[in-house]
């Protein structure tokens, strides 16, 4: 009781597991007394999420993969429905195949470029135009997740960096067409956290072990403080703040060396 969110009710995409940085966005939300509700991707992942969304007290659990236009419609009657309005939509989405991610960037494929784009940046403004009516009446706040490897190389990182930096653009282009409804579009650029999409990721121990020697606070972050600042931008504090990509990476992309 008492939450900065309390009456206030968002959705959630991008939950797999504990370790997702949505569920710690979820989290928080909760915490400072959002009503939530959650989707999973596929039926694989479903009795997962809502183990999940037991813990946290959420009642709304709905399927959404959102490569499919129909089930991105039923999610949204679903919400309007179960919730009848919305103030934050977190989205924490995002998918390439895994050959995609090593060797060059040279070698992407047509069809590997095109899920990268479809899932990990299309989705955003795809599900925002469906959200608009839930949000219509007072506005209010869209936060997604991306990473620095849209503006600098990171080795294998290769079409999710062209994916990230399609979806911070879409993020500036949303914020302008939906500022007038007094919704605000913004992205966290988190840092490195070891989760189901950083498994198996070459070298990615040796990139946290350089952040902790390098970045300004000298340590990783945590998908914790990912979710704080996810509250942040889901509240009145950040009234002010839109089409913006916060860091939340220890001050890492402040260094040149
Ligand atoms: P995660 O694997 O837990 O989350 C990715 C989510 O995307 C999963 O829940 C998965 O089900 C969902 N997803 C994939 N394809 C989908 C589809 N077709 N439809 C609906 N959902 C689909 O990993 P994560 O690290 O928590 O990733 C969440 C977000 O954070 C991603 O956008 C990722 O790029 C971003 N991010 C992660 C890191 C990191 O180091 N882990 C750093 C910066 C940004
Ligand atoms: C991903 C690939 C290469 C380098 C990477 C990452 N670094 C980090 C990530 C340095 C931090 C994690 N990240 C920021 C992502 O956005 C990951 C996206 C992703 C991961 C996978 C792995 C499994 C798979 N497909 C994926 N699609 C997207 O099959």
């Amino acid at each position: 009781m008492g939450g900065f969110l309390e009456g206030t009710k968002g959705l959630v995409l991008g939950v797999a597991n504990k370790r997702s940085v949505a569920w710690a966005c979820a989290k928080a939300l909760r915490r400072e007394g959002m009503q939530l509700a959650l989707t999973f991707a596929s039926e694989r992942l479903e009795a997962s999420v809502r183990k999940l969304a037991e813990e946290l007290e959420i009642e709304t659990v709905l399927a959404c993969d959102v490569t499919m236009p129909d089930e991105m419609d039923r999610l949204i009657d679903g919400i309007g429905e179960r919730l009848g309005s919305l103030d934050t939509f977190v989205h924490g989405v995002a998918f390439a195949k895994r050959e995609e991610l090593k060797g060059t960037y040279l070698e992407t494929s047509r069809e590997g470029f095109q899920i990268a784009q479809e899932v990990s940046a299309y989705s955003l403004p795809a599900m925002s135009r469906r959200l608009i009516p839930l949000m219509a009446e007072k506005g209010g706040s869209i936060t997604t997740l991306t990473y620095i490897g849209s503006e600098r190389v990171i080795p294998n990182y290769n079409v999710m960096g062209v994916a990230k930096a399609a979806l911070e653009a879409s993020v500036r282009y949303l914020a302008y067409d939906l500022g007038p409804q007094n919704i605000r579009v913004n992205a966290i650029s988190s840092g490195p956290i070891r989760t189901l999409s950083a498994s198996g990721i070459d070298g990615f121990t040796a990139i946290l072990d350089t952040i902790a020697e390098r970045a300004p606070l000298r340590r990783n972050i945590t998908a914790d403080e990912v979710g704080d600042v996810c509250a942040f931008l889901s509240s009145p504090l950040s009234r002010g703040v839109t089409g913006s990509t916060i860091y939340v990476d220890a001050g890492y992309h402040i260094m040149g060396l």
